[in-house]
């Protein structure tokens, strides 16, 4: 029992020393550098995004989130609606 709680514990800390959920976003509609450009500038402009990493071969967008903090999925998709992209939370990479 004591073995139990002591890894759990350790569950927990190391938890915290990852802090910051991420997330990966399918993107429709990037087809260049550019593209790929402009939605990583418009995600790093959002106080509650720590990184962002977006690949074009794979058609997607990494989030990592600053601890305790998240875009909503609404957030998300209207942010790549307004640049003119379609998000896809379904195809997760
Ligand atoms: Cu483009």
């Amino acid at each position: 029992m004591k073995k139990l709680i002591l890894s759990t514990l350790l569950m927990i800390v190391t938890n915290i020393a990852f802090a910051g959920e991420e997330l990966i976003v399918g993107v429709k509609g990037m087809v260049c550098a550019f593209c790929a450009q402009g939605i990583e500038k418009k995600f790093m402009a959002q106080p509650e995004v720590a990184k962002v990493e977006v690949s074009l071969t794979n058609k997607y967008v990494k989030l990592n989130f600053k601890d305790g903090k998240r875009l909503t999925n609404e957030k998300i998709t209207e942010l790549l609606k307004d640049s003119g992209y379609e998000a896809n939370f379904e195809e997760k990479k």
